[in-house]
C-alpha cells in the first residue's frame, strides 16, 4: 500500500526477505553480490529481484472499482505476502518515480540522458535471456484442447503447484498491480488485463507495450462479470529449474513463475495476444496471430495494408518500416504493428487488422542506420535495452551497430569487452522496449478500432534453400495449406540449438494457445466468410548460394518483392506457373538500381529445385504425421497434390 514517505534508496535487505524462499548457494553469492555492487552506481551484477519500494504519499494507490478485481488482488496478496501493493495508474509521474527506485535498487542503469534520453539499460540473469518454450504450457482440461504442439497439464494440478510456488514467494517485495489494454480501446476486439508482479522492470516495460494505467481500469468498470484477463508473475529466485509460464485458456488467466525474460513475463504479449487470444479468437469468430501489419502507398497515393507472418527474430520489425531504395521514390512503408495481428472479417467481407500492442519489443544485434533507419531512429529515446553491451560513455552498444566497436565496454553479463574478447558483447536476443509512438513512419491508422483492410498474407521462413524468393499460393485453402508447412531455421528468440529447420506454421508454433488442427481448421473455415480474401504469399530473403552467401539483399530491397505482391494484388504483375504456385519470372520483378546483382543470382533465387523439394515434401510430411490425427483432409489433400504436380 502507498505510504507516505519520501524517494529514498532502500539499501537495507528486508529481514523477511531474506528469509524467504528457498535460494540456492548461488543466487545467495549473487544476491550478496547485488548489495556489493550497488553501493557503486553502475553494479556489475543486476538482477530483477528487489526489495520493497516504499512511494510517497498518493502514488501507488490507483485501485480500480471492479470488486472482481479487488477480490483477486487480495487473494494473490495472501498468497505471495508482499511487503506493500502498488496499484499503478500509468501517469508519467508514476513511470519517472519507478524509473528512479529501478536505478536506485540497480534493476536499471540510465544512460547518457544527453546522448540517448530517456534510455535506460537492464541486464538479465544470464540463464534467463529467451522464451523458454520448454517451460511454457497450456493448462486445458484435456490434452487433446491444447493438441500435439503444446505442453499440456491439466489445470487443477498446476494451480496447486504453481500456488505451492507462489506462498510466501512476494516477502519483502513489492506487489504492483498494472491495467491495461490490448489493442486500440475503440477496437471491438480490445481486451482489457491486469498483471500482478514484483518485478519493477516488468512494471516499466509494460508502460511501453500496452496502453497501460487508469483507463483500463475505467474500461472494465465495475460490473463483476465483465472480462478481464487475470496474469500474476513472480520472478521467485530466477531459478530455471523453478520456470514455468502457463496458460489457463477457459479461464483467460495466466501465471508466470521464475522468469524475468520479456517474452515470459510481458503478459499482455505473447501470453494474452496471442496463446490466450487465438483460443478466444477461434470461439469469437476472428484471428490473433504473429504477423506484422505494414502499409504501402504508391506515388500515386493508392494504398495497402499487409499482414506477414515469420518466425521470431526473422526480420519483422525490419520489414515493417523498410525504406524503399531510391529507385521507388514517392513509395511509403508506414507500419501498423510488427509482432502481432488481431484480425476479423468486416462487414464488406475484407478482412481487417488492429495491433493489439502499443510499443515493440525488437531483437537489437543488427539493428543499424543501415538496415532499419526508422528503428535506430525510435530507440533514440525512451527505450529500454535489455542485454546490450555499455560503453564508457554511458552509451549502448551491439554487434551490427554502425561505426566501429568500442574500445572497451562492459557486455551483456557486466563483464569487461574489448574487440578482442571471445564472447559477444551483446546478447544474441538483446532487446529494445520502445513507444511505437516514436516510430517515425507509424501508420496514421494504427488507433483506428475497425482496424485496416488488409490486401495479403505473407507467410515466410528464414531457408538456406528450396524456398524461392517469392510466390503466390492458388487460392485460400492452397495459402493456408503454405502457411501450415511453413518452415524457418531456430533463433535465438527462444532457448535451444539456433540454425535448425523447424516446422512453425503461420509462425505460431510456440504461440497457439490450442489444439493446432483446430487452428488449422478455424483458417480454413474463415476463408468462405470472406467475399473479398486477402492474396496468400510466401517469401524467402535468406536463400544463400553453394558458397554460403545471402543471394538477396534483404531490407529495402525486399520493397522489390513487396511491389510485386501489390501489384499482383492489382491484377497487375506477371508471373509464371509452377507446381508450388505463382511465382515471378525475372523480369516481372523490378530489380532496376539493384547493384552487383547477376541475371543467374535471380535466377537462382527463383528456382525450384526437384531435389530440394522432394526432402520438403518429405519434411512436411513428416511433420503432419507428429500432427495426426489433427491435420484437417483439406491440407492432407493440398499436399498430395502438390506432390503430384511435382512429380510430373
Ligand atoms: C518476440 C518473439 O519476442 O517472437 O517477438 O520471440
Ligand atoms: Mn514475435
Amino acid at each position: 500500500m502507498a505510504k507516505s514517505q519520501p524517494q529514498v534508496c532502500s539499501v537495507t535487505r528486508p529481514a523477511r526477505y531474506r528469509s524467504s524462499g528457498s535460494f540456492s548457494l548461488a543466487s545467495r553469492l549473487k544476491r550478496s553480490n547485488y548489495w556489493f555492487a550497488c553501493a557503486f552506481v553502475r553494479p556489475r551484477f543486476m538482477e530483477n529481484i528487489a526489495p520493497a519500494i516504499s512511494s510517497p504519499s498518493g502514488m501507488g494507490a490507483n485501485q480500480p472499482a471492479n470488486r472482481a478485481v479487488l477480490d483477486w488482488v487480495e487473494e494473490v496478496r495472501s498468497m505471495t505476502q508482499p511487503e506493500n501493493v502498488f496499484w499503478c495508474d500509468g501517469s508519467e509521474a508514476e513511470n519517472d518515480y519507478l524509473l528512479g527506485e529501478a536505478c536506485r535498487q540497480g534493476v536499471l542503469i540510465s544512460l547518457n540522458q544527453e546522448k540517448n534520453p530517456g534510455c535506460y539499460l537492464h541486464r538479465s540473469n544470464p540463464n534467463d535471456v529467451a522464451r523458454v518454450e520448454e517451460f511454457t504450457l497450456i493448462c486445458a482440461p484435456t490434452k487433446e484442447e491444447a493438441g500435439p504442439t503444446n505442453n499440456w497439464s491439466e489445470p487443477a494440478a498446476m494451480y496447486r503447484k504453481l500456488w505451492g510456488m507462489l506462498q510466501g514467494a512476494m516477502r519483502g517485495r513489492t506487489m504492483f498491480v498494472v491495467p491495461y489494454i490490448m489493442g486500440p480501446p475503440d477496437s471491438p476486439l480490445a481486451k482489457v488485463g491486469f498483471e500482478i508482479t514484483d518485478s519493477i522492470y516488468v512494471v516499466l516495460s509494460m508502460r511501453i507495450m500496452t496502453r497501460m494505467g487508469a483507463q483500463a481500469s475505467t474500461r472494465l468498470g465495475s460490473k463483476p462479470d465483465a472480462e478481464f484477463n487475470r496474469g500474476v508473475h513472480s520472478l521467485l529466485d530466477v531459478n530455471p529449474e523453478r520456470r514455468l509460464i502457463c496458460h489457463f485458456p477457459q479461464d483467460n488467466a495466466i501465471i508466470s513463475v521464475g522468469s524475468g525474460y520479456g517474452g515470459n513475463v510481458l503478459l499482455s504479449k505473447k501470453c494474452l495476444a496471442l496463446r490466450i487470444a487465438s483460443y478466444l479468437a477461434r470461439q469469437q469468430g476472428w484471428l490473433a496471430e504473429h504477423m506484422l501489419i505494414l502499409g504501402v502507398e504508391s506515388p500515386a497515393g493508392k494504398k495497402h495494408y499487409v499482414a506477414a507472418a515469420f518466425p521470431s527474430a526473422c526480420g519483422k520489425t525490419n520489414f515493417a518500416m523498410l525504406i524503399p531504395p531510391p529507385h521507388f521514390a514517392g513509395w511509403k512503408i508506414t507500419t501498423v504493428g510488427d509482432d502481432i495481428a488481431w484480425m476479423q472479417v468486416g462487414a464488406d467481407g475484407r478482412l481487417y487488422a488492429v495491433n493489439p500492442e502499443n510499443g515493440y519489443f525488437g531483437v537489437v544485434p543488427g539493428t543499424s542506420y543501415r538496415s532499419n533507419p526508422n528503428a535506430m531512429r525510435s530507440i533514440e529515446r525512451d527505450t529500454l535495452f535489455t542485454n546490450v553491451a555499455l560503453t564508457s560513455d554511458g552509451d549502448v552498444w551491439w554487434e551490427g551497430k554502425d561505426g566501429s566497436p568500442p574500445s572497451a565496454a562492459t557486455d551483456w553479463r557486466g563483464n569487461p569487452w574489448t574487440p578482442a574478447s571471445q564472447g559477444k558483447a551483446a546478447h544474441p536476443n538483446s532487446r529494445f522496449a520502445v513507444p511505437m509512438r516514436n516510430n517515425p513512419v507509424l501508420d496514421p491508422e494504427v488507433e483506428k478500432g475497425a482496424g485496416v483492410p488488409i490486401s495479403a498474407i505473407i507467410f515466410g521462413g528464414r531457408r538456406s534453400n528450396t524456398m524461392p524468393l517469392v510466390f503466390q499460393a492458388t487460392g485460400w485453402n492452397h495459402g493456408v495449406y503454405v502457411g501450415s508447412a511453413m518452415a524457418s531455421e531456430t533463433t535465438a528468440a527462444a532457448t535451444g540449438a539456433v540454425g535448425q529447420v523447424r516446422r512453425d506454421p503461420m509462425a505460431m508454433l510456440p504461440f497457439c494457445g490450442y489444439n493446432i488442427g483446430e487452428y488449422f481448421r478455424h483458417w480454413l473455415e474463415t476463408g468462405p466468410r470472406l467475399a473479398n480474401p486477402p492474396l496468400i504469399f510466401h517469401v524467402n530473403w535468406f536463400r544463400k548460394n553453394a558458397q554460403g552467401k545471402f543471394l538477396w539483399p534483404g531490407f529495402g530491397d525486399n520493397m522489390r518483392v513487396l511491389k510485386w505482391i501489390i501489384d499482383r494484388c492489382e491484377g497487375r504483375a506477371g508471373a509464371g506457373a509452377s507446381p508450388i504456385g505463382s511465382v515471378p519470372r525475372p523480369e516481372d520483378l523490378d530489380l532496376e538500381g539493384l547493384e552487383g546483382f547477376s541475371p543467374e543470382m535471380i535466377r537462382a533465387l527463383l528456382a525450384i529445385e526437384p531435389e530440394e523439394w522432394a526432402q520438403e515434401l518429405a519434411g512436411q510430411e513428416e511433420f503432419f504425421k507428429t500432427l495426426a490425427p489433427y491435420v484437417p483432409p483439406e491440407l492432407l489433400e493440398q499436399h498430395e497434390q502438390l506432390a503430384r504436380r511435382l512429380a510430373r
